[in-house]
């Protein structure tokens, strides 16, 4: 039914602005590029706009961003994409948008929209949306339109290997990839990584510290990405490679914070054990075995290490 309903809200709007959260990532991106262009083909007349900074550390995948005037933000509809609370929403303009829709698969949402589409149970947001557009018409999409979702489906669910993926992400993407799009041109946009993040990240690996109850994590400081040249948010996105390593049930990394170095921030991951509740009693949160924490001191955050590695000692 809110699928019937989102249409109508869409289909009464006389423009459109895509939301979604701060420093975009590729299932941000992609849900944005992706519905951006489906509304584009299918209600020319209808002004559709993409808030928020590009995504420059994927390469030339994503288009430039123009920029959006507060006079059309509040003649919007907005939909606010891959985002559970107003204050995650990069452009805090959306609050002056006629309406307000959501549509997330991030856990425990703020109730701030008229329409809220909610699946936990998306592997992506590009995975939910393109789910929708398909329950409107299954006809298969223009191939430009299937390659951003199904590069966001790639990006959260790490290329396929994580426990969100579902038989539903299997039949959404063979939909996608009915379009035409090239599959493994996507892939590898998803997969390659410049030089520099590729030694970087070589760094990382160097620096892993393991402790043998079955958490592993690393730690860098600022001269770190200075060194290496490297975006910091780039970096963060390569916490995955720690899950390489068999014997963890839980990693994490560790970014000092570039503005304020007496704080990190951590992502963290987990195999089987959900952490969201850990991640919130340190001010964080997102999905169950992926979640972020920011203002951590040296001392919290070793704190949340020993925390993290007694519930390693307890988990399968
Ligand atoms: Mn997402």
């Amino acid at each position: 039914m809110s699928f019937l309903k989102l249409k109508k809200l869409i289909e009464e709007a006389k423009q459109i602005s895509l939301f979604a959260h701060a420093r975009p990532d590729g299932d941000a991106l992609g849900s944005q590029f992706g519905l951006a262009g489906y509304l584009r083909s299918r209600y020319p007349d209808k002004p559709v706009f993409i808030c928020g900074s590009d995504g420059l550390r994927y390469g030339d995948f994503f288009p430039l961003k123009t920029p959006v005037s507060s006079e059309d933000i509040r003649a919007s509809l907005a939909i606010v994409l891959d985002t559970p609370s107003v204050k995650r929403v990069e452009d805090q303009r959306f609050l002056s948008a006629s309406k307000i829709v959501r549509i997330d698969h991030h856990p425990g949402g703020e109730d701030f929209a008229i329409l809220d589409i909610e699946d936990v149970t998306a592997s992506s947001t590009s995975e939910l949306v393109a789910g929708i557009l398909y329950k409107w018409d299954s006809t298969p999409l223009d191939k430009e339109i299937a390659a951003y979702f199904y590069f966001g489906l790639l990006f959260d669910t790490l290329c396929l290997s994580i426990p969100s993926v579902s038989e539903k992400t299997m039949a959404i993407a063979a939909w996608l990839a009915k379009s035409g799009m090239s599959v493994s041109d996507v892939n590898q946009a998803y997969t390659q990584v410049p030089l520099s993040l590729f030694e970087a990240v070589s760094a990382l690996r160097s620096k892993l510290v393991y402790d043998q109850r079955g958490l592993g994590y690393v730690v860098l400081t600022n001269d770190f990405y200075q060194s290496y040249g490297v975006d910091i948010q780039a970096i963060k996105e390569q916490v995955h490679v720690l899950g390489e390593i068999r014997e963890l049930k839980f990693w994490a990394l560790f970014l000092q914070d570039e503005n304020n170095p007496q704080e990190y921030s951590g992502s963290l991951r987990a195999r089987k054990t959900p952490i969201r509740a850990l991640a919130q009693k340190y001010g964080g949160g997102g999905h169950e075995l992926a979640c972020g924490i920011s203002h951590l001191t040296l001392k919290r955050l070793n704190e949340l290490i020993e925390e993290l590695a007694l519930l390693a000692a307890q988990s399968e």
